[in-house]
């Protein structure tokens, strides 16, 4: 340890001077805020807004992604000791599940009046604990040139995936994990009633060659050629028809479910204002602009944000009348996983 005696006055007086310089900077850094945030869309589009918050507030942000499930099972593994400030993005059912269990906090936003209804009917169900940020059709898509290749018709209809020619062909996440297969596993009960509609998945099984963790991983894998068909929300299977993959987009024939893509704010955040702070900016329009930038193509929320014109166009799809309230209770979803588990995913194939 060197005595500090050795300095002498006038360099006691300049290591002073400099401790002053450095703390003063790193408090006026500290000034500007944290924000710990739990991204559940593309990575590719979490940077985007991240770097544009950072940007515009000085705000340091430390972002984490993952899928919708296990951002809504860390919320609730660190609900005594929360780590995150905000959770944006991914399904809406996690979130009104979460919203349920009190592990989100209620904030009414100074930007609903400029939301979409189906954005403010998300916030007014959660009782303001969550908010709609986008939405999104589910569907499925297909390599054409794999198609082709085996000579298969085209899949048109949920009931097409059941075909023996496409044994081991078709890719769709594991609901436990993704949201947009639980929004399949409550679309499917929805649209075809539960026995049905587990009969159905049942069958499905024999034709899944891999539940992944990400809901937009099978849309990767379609345009890759390591499946023929993903079943995925419609507008990850549109990026990868963007970006050139040998990809076709359906909106299945029975019609199909949908997300309302939310936003909450973690009950015990440690940056509550700075958490007020990314809620209020990123439903305006110029947030919800960097979604297309990144190649993410939802409907935004903000009535003033333009619809990208690779987004597949709501109103032409068949869609149900789906039950958000009901699919997204602890009950129904706690209940529609642990069946999944026991009567679907463990079935010998
Ligand atoms: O890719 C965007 C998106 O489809 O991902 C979100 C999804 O919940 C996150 O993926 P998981 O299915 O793995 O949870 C959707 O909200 C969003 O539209």
């Amino acid at each position: 340890m060197i005595p500090l005696s050795m300095f002498g006055r006038a360099g006691l007086v300049a290591i002073g001077a400099l401790a002053f310089l450095v703390l003063g900077q790193t408090s006026a850094t500290r000034a500007q805020g944290n924000l710990t945030l739990y991204c559940a869309v593309q990575e590719e589009w979490c940077r985007a807004m991240v770097n544009a918050f950072e940007r515009k507030t000085n705000i340091k942000v430390a972002m984490t992604r993952k899928s919708s499930g296990e951002f809504y099972a860390q919320l609730k593994a660190e609900s005594s000791n929360p780590r995150g400030d905000v959770w944006w993005g991914g399904t809406g059912d996690p979130h009104l599940q979460a919203a349920e269990e009190g592990l989100t906090l209620e904030y009414k936003t100074p930007m609903l009046p400029q939301l979409q209804d189906w954005a403010v009917r998300q916030a007014e169900q959660s009782k303001y604990r969550t908010v709609g940020i986008y939405a999104g059709a589910l569907g499925f898509g297909y390599n054409t040139e794999i198609l082709k290749r085996k000579n298969l018709p085209e899949p048109k209809c949920w009931a097409d995936l059941l075909a023996s020619g496409l044994r081991d062909e078709v890719q769709v996440a594991d609901p436990n994990s993704s949201g947009t297969s639980y929004t399949m596993l409550a679309t499917v009960v929805q649209l075809m009633g539960e026995d049905k509609g587990f009969e159905y998945l049942k069958q499905l099984h024999r034709n899944i060659n891999q539940y992944t963790k990400s809901g937009a991983a099978p849309a990767k894998a379609t345009s890759l050629g390591e499946t023929l068909v993903g079943i995925t929300f419609m507008h990850d299977m549109v990026t990868m028809a963007v970006q050139g993959g040998p990809v076709k987009v359906v909106a299945p024939c029975e019609g199909t479910g949908y997300e309302i893509g939310s936003m909450s704010i973690i009950k015990g955040a440690r940056n509550l204002d700075s958490a007020k702070a990314w809620y209020d900016w990123a439903l305006s329009p110029e947030a919800q602009a960097l979604g297309a930038e990144a190649k993410s193509f939802q409907v935004p929320s903000n009535k003033g944000s333009p619809v990208p014109p690779q987004a597949p166009r709501l109103a032409d799809v068949k869609l149900i009348n789906y039950d958000f309230a009901k699919y997204g209770s602890s009950a129904e979803r706690s209940r529609l996983l642990s069946k999944w588990d026991r009567e679907v995913k463990t079935l010998p194939k």
